[in-house]
């Protein structure tokens, strides 16, 4: 399987499903370098934000690159910041022109990260429901504040983690 984490939380969750499974493919993007930098992988794509055209020839190549024997991808991206949820669009129609078949897992931002957050993230929503994908999984955070079984936001970021993993590997056996 090959699992593409898009932006800081993205990332993060791809990193939690590294330490339960090292069997797949595992592809980090962010425009973050310094992030970037800290993660343990040879497989990892940067997007600058410089410019509005953010997926250039060069990293369109890095993707052809990475992506050339696989015809799956699972895309996870935690969306409500402003990278990831423009990003997963674009690297969703960039997929889609590599003639791939693309599942994407998203999160919602928590309500108390203000409606800004959560505008932006349905945004994103909504375009990514127009682009013909295989399929489109939507998790809650909200919904994962009334588990009482936590103590932290990163004991429920494991839990969202655990979640996208399992959906994964549900959806990779259809
Ligand atoms: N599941 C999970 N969600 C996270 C994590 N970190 C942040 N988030 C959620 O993801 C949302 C977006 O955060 P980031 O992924 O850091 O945003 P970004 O796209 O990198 O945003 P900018 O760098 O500000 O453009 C946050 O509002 C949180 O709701 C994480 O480790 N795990
Ligand atoms: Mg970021």
């Amino acid at each position: 399987m090959c699992l593409v984490g898009v932006g800081g939380g993205g990332c993060n969750v791809l990193n939690d499903i590294k330490s339960f499974s090292k069997n797949h493919k595992f592809i980090f993007i962010n425009n973050d370098m310094k992030v970037l930098e800290q993660i343990e992988s040879s497989k990892k794509i940067y997007i600058p934000t410089y410019d509005n055209n953010m997926i250039d020839v060069k990293i369109k190549k890095a993707f052809c690159d990475l992506l050339k024997n696989e015809k799956s991808i699972h895309l996870i991206a935690t969306l409500g910041g402003n990278f990831t949820s423009n990003a997963v669009i674009e690297i969703v129609k960039m997929l889609k022109e590599l003639d791939k078949d693309v599942h994407i897992y998203v999160t919602l931002p928590f309500v108390f990260e203000g409606i800004r957050k959560m505008d932006t993230a349905k945004n994103s929503i909504e375009y990514l429901k127009k682009i013909e994908i295989n399929s489109l999984n939507i998790f809650d955070n909200n919904d994962f504040l009334k588990i009482r079984d936590y103590e932290s936001i990163e004991d429920i970021f494991k839990m969202i983690s655990n979640k996208i993993y399992e959906k994964i590997k549900e959806e990779s056996i259809c």
